[in-house]
């Protein structure tokens, strides 16, 4: 347990909680060299000895306060047998769906299927490297979830076959029941934080908010508590943060980098995760920093887990990750 909980549990820390959405993965080379011999990115995630390593890569590089499951969201359609396939400059590639039978499918079916990320996360809350810190366990949102499962790829837009789907209410439902079984394996297992990624929620317009997000999450928000863990949402480019947590009560926030972070802090109270635009990574190291203590400094009467507005992008210097750690862990 580390201070990215604490900060969450509103207990005071002695400096500003820091860790990055996507630390594991493209941008890192060692990643890439796992990555390159290992062509099917499914079998990769369900691969605990190399998932582990890949989970603790950036740790060993930062320092910073947790370790995020190498995982994918898309985990979920591929344990209700939807096939997820990764295409080069394309992004994910689903199969077509079988709704009759994905209704039959069981707990222990999903359990089975998932196995190896529960085996990665016992692996991994053991390794001494944790001592102190989080492991973060995530599910995709039911929404970012159904869209994917319905839309078969990246949405660009959200059309009539996703809103007016015949079978739309009957796989939510069935989305809701995985993700509890996913979550509650993996809180088990020792992820100590859950964090939900709604990254398709701006797509929505405000009157299908209820139905599509704020009463599925809620469930999700509410069942993980029950289990004594913490929830960090991040509905990416939702309307309104506020009326988002008002209504969904998460234990934090994590915002993106287009909502202004000074409106944030001054309408919510909870602990508010995140905001700086993955871009500033990319420049020069005066503006990144610059970029930096802007939120550190608008942040600093709230609790606030540094964080980016949206994942570390590929093309991203690590060495500017370190340096942004560096300065993060030193700001007083
Ligand atoms: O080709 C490759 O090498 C695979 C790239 C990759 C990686 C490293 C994908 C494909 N997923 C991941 C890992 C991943 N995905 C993690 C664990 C690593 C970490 O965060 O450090 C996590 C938490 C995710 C979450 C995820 N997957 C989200 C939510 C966050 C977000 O970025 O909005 C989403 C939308 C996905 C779907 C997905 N998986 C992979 C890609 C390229 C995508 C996005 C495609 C799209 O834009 O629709």
């Amino acid at each position: 347990m580390g201070i990215i909980k604490d900060c969450i549990n509103k207990k005071n820390v002695d400096s500003i909680p820091v860790w990055f959405m996507r630390q594991a993965g493209r941008y890192l080379p060692e990643f890439r060299k796992i990555r390159s011999k290992n062509t099917n990115f499914i079998n990769l995630c369900l691969n605990p000895e190399l998932s582990k390593e890949i989970t603790l890569q950036p740790l060993k590089r930062f320092n910073i306060d947790a370790a995020i499951i190498f995982s994918d969201i898309l985990l979920i359609p591929y344990a209700l047998n939807q096939s997820v396939e990764f295409k080069k400059n394309f992004g994910p590639n689903l199969g077509f769906l079988n709704f009759e039978e994905l209704l039959k499918i069981t707990e222990e079916e999903i359990t089975k299927k998932l196995n190896p990320i529960y085996e990665l996360i016992k692996l991994t809350s053991k390794d001494e490297i944790l001592k102190n810190k989080d492991l973060i366990g995530f599910v995709g949102a039911t929404w970012t979830i159904l869209v994917y499962m319905l839309n078969r790829q990246s949405p660009k837009i959200i059309n009539k076959e996703i809103l007016e789907n015949p079978n739309g209410k009957t796989l939510m439902r069935k989305i809701i029941d995985t993700q509890k079984i996913h979550i509650k394996k993996q809180v088990e297992s020792g992820a100590s934080i859950i964090q939900i990624f709604d990254s398709w929620a701006g797509l929505l317009n405000e009157d299908k908010l209820e139905e599509y997000i704020y009463k599925p999450t809620f469930e999700i928000v509410e069942f993980t508590k029950n289990l004594g863990v913490k929830t960090i949402c991040f509905p990416r480019s939702i309307k309104s943060y506020k009326k988002y947590c008002d209504i969904v009560k998460p234990d934090a926030i994590s915002i993106d980098y287009e909502v202004n972070p000074t409106k944030i802090a001054e309408k919510i109270d909870i602990p508010i995760q995140g905001g700086m635009d993955p871009k500033y990574l990319l420049l020069e190291e005066k503006e990144m920093l610059k970029n930096a203590k802007k939120y550190l400094e608008i942040f600093s009467n709230h609790k606030y887990i540094f964080n980016l507005g949206h994942g570390i992008m590929p093309e991203t210097d690590p060495e500017n990750v370190k340096t942004l750690v560096k300065f993060v862990k030193d700001f007083k």
